[in-house]
């Protein structure tokens, strides 16, 4: 028989980028008594990966457990960026409702559309929370009926679109019903999730079943599956069963060895779970997102785990064969690189790895650029190298063969003064301008449709003609007809002409032909690209070249000149900046660009059979 777990609740926090959730987690955290009176927490202790601190932003999302009450409430913090709109989606399963936050600053933007959409095609209650009122020129009120737009846009049911609107400031630690209210603490947030996120439901008499929404992973213990129990309980040193919706033959009796709940920020052991605990099981070697662990007491059946939306831009990943190859990382070769990305699809449903012609080329797939640089990172934190291709968009065919490409919608925020350079920049790249308006303090919102190729190494030159002060938004948005090639002016690279030593003379005289992104010292070879162009064609420079050497000395030393401080590149920027026959080679200790050929002659050639070609 079906019944309700009235003392849980399972909710996940969604919002675009930056909305407050991560600080949201945190109050609801400290709030609800999980830390110790006066403990040191750091701010938003719920992104402990390495890169999301440095970048402050979430990346996975994760799982906390608060106690409200005599509820035990389930919280799974999200990614709101669009390039991990994947880590969203696969959660939305263990979840029985969700509180949506809204930036009462910046109002409805991308991503909220994104997530909401998946929250409303489940069907899952929606709490509204219009956050950071606290900020100035906050508009709650404008935000809440844009929040409203955008329910009807979606098609919501009247029931969906009769949500609750709360308002908040994570940041100060206070939640109101109305805008009036005192501003005390999040009570009204607790008790608004015990109100309208319904209780989980499930027939404890049925035989188990847990969808594997999460798959974590610790040096100790190994992978952890995360998941929520739909029906029948779990009970520690059964026998278990693994089946999966979309892979019928995959069945693996297996057994229950470990066993958890999560508190706060713990997870701890727990010798049995019943429908509607949010449980972490470890043990299980060959477990993956989408998997259901079955009991044993009658048919497995597998739960249904929704389809997560396509990749759309695609990167190879090589074996290094730069001159400098093996030098720097501890895992060079294609196995060590093949078995790595292999892994990453383990816990990473939104991401694609095939094998290419090459065996030493694997092309992979992901949601966007960021999404592709954050395993680049990763990859090489671990001591791996390797050499990956510029970013290219990968394009659908329709039924009657004509060429579809992945679009994206953009909105830039950008000081009134930069709207000129942006609406030209982005049309050479086929961006259409679909609307525009003035928001407060001098800027202006405005919003394209485009071609995502025609994004790819377009953030560079956004921060540069904006001078640091846009803040560009983008977000998948289905395929288009091919809309043409993109004509817009490159840079071309400065590229070494003989390997050595860079030194102060050489780059001395480099550097008047463009951006140098390397200073004396440096070790280069033939064909590494050491620098950007002020030209839109390829300058191959020497900056190795010494001075020459004469009897008679003059007073101009080496020591004399003055060298402009080289530009040098962040892992995204490099990605940016690569063409389509230059690689990036990646090692633990460096970024370098590169030719794909490095040998000049060849490269000529190629250029030449290129042209003629077309
Ligand atoms: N003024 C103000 N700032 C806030 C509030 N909540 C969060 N912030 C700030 O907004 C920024 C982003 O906060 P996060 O909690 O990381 O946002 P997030 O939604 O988790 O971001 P992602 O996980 O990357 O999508 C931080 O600088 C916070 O301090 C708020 O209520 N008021
Ligand atoms: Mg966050």
């Amino acid at each position: 028989m079906i019944q309700t777990r009235e003392d849980i609740r399972n909710v996940a926090i969604i919002a675009h980028v930056d909305h407050g959730k991560t600080t949201l987690v945190d109050q609801l955290l400290r709030q609800s008594g999980v830390f110790r009176e006066n403990q040191e927490v750091q701010d938003r202790v719920m992104d402990s990966g390495a890169i999301e601190r440095e970048r402050g932003i979430t990346i996975l999302s994760k799982n906390t457990a608060v106690k409200y009450k005599n509820t035990k409430i389930n919280i799974v913090d999200t990614p709101g960026h669009a390039d991990f709109g994947g880590e969203v989606e696969r959660i939305l399963k263990m979840v029985d409702g969700v509180v949506l936050l809204v930036d009462a600053f910046e109002g409805v933007m991308p991503q909220t559309k994104f997530v909401l959409m998946k929250a409303l095609a489940l069907n899952l209650p929606v709490i509204v929370c219009i956050n950071k009122i606290d900020r100035p020129g906050a508009r709650p009120a404008e935000v809440v009926d844009e929040t409203l737009e955008l329910f009807m846009d979606l098609d919501a049911t009247d029931e969906q679109l009769d949500a609750p609107f709360i308002y908040a400031s994570a940041k100060d630690g206070y939640a109101i019903n109305n805008l009036d209210d005192e501003k005390k603490d999040m009570t009204p947030l607790f008790e608004a999730i015990l109100k309208y996120i319904p209780a989980p439901t499930g027939d404890p008499d049925a035989n188990t079943q847990v969808l594997i929404s999460t798959i974590d992973y610790n040096d100790y213990v190994g992978r952890i599956g995360i998941g929520k129990v739909s029906n029948g309980c779990l009970k520690l040193n059964q026998n278990a069963v693994v089946v999966n919706h979309h892979d019928p033959d995959k069945r693996e009796n297996v057994r229950i060895t470990k066993l958890y709940e999560f508190e706060g920020l713990q997870k701890v052991d727990v010798d049995e779970a019943d429908i509607g605990s949010i449980v972490a099981i470890s043990g299980i070697s060959d477990l993956h997102i989408g998997d259901t662990i079955c009991g044993t007491d009658g048919d497995p059946v597998a739960i249904p785990f929704q389809k997560i939306s396509e990749p759309t831009i695609a990167m190879n990943f090589m074996v290094n064969d730069s001159p400098f190859a093996g030098t720097e990382g501890k895992f060079v070769t294609s196995r060590h690189i093949r078995d790595r990305l292999y892994r990453e699809l383990n816990t990473d449903v939104s991401l694609r790895v095939e094998d290419t012609d090459s065996p030493d080329t694997f092309k992979v797939s992901g949601r966007g650029e960021l999404h592709l640089s954050v395993l680049i990172e990763e990859m090489r934190r671990e001591g791996y190298e390797f050499a990956v291709s510029k970013a290219e968009v990968l394009y659908h065919y329709d039924e009657n063969g004509k060429k579809l490409e992945p679009m994206e919608k953009a909105y830039v925020d950008v000081p009134d003064e930069f709207q000129g350079v942006v609406i030209q920049k982005l049309s050479e790249r086929k961006g259409e301008l679909i609307g525009m308006h003035s928001i407060t303090g001098g800027y202006t919102r405005l919003e394209f449709s485009i071609p995502a190729r025609g994004l790819i190494g377009y953030r560079g030159d956004f921060m540069t003609d904006t001078k640091g002060n846009g803040i560009l938004n983008t977000v998948f948005d289905g395929y288009a007809p091919y809309k043409g090639d993109i004509a817009y002016r490159k840079q071309g690279s400065l590229i070494a002409f003989e390997a050595g030593e860079a030194v102060t003379y050489g780059l001395f005289a480099a550097q008047d032909r463009g951006t140098l992104f390397i200073g004396p010292g440096e070790k280069v070879y033939s064909g590494m690209v050491v620098g950007s162009s002020s030209r839109a064609e390829d300058i191959e420079i020497n900056v190795c070249k010494k001075k020459h050497l004469t009897n008679t000395r003059t007073s101009s030393s080496d020591e004399a000149l003055t060298l402009v401080p080289p530009k040098i590149l962040s892992l995204e920027q490099a990605l940016d900046f690569i063409e389509t026959d230059e690689l990036l080679e990646v090692t633990p200790e460096h970024l370098r660009i590169r030719k794909k050929i490095l040998d000049p002659l060849q490269r000529k050639r190629a250029m030449i059979r290129k042209n003629n070609s077309q």
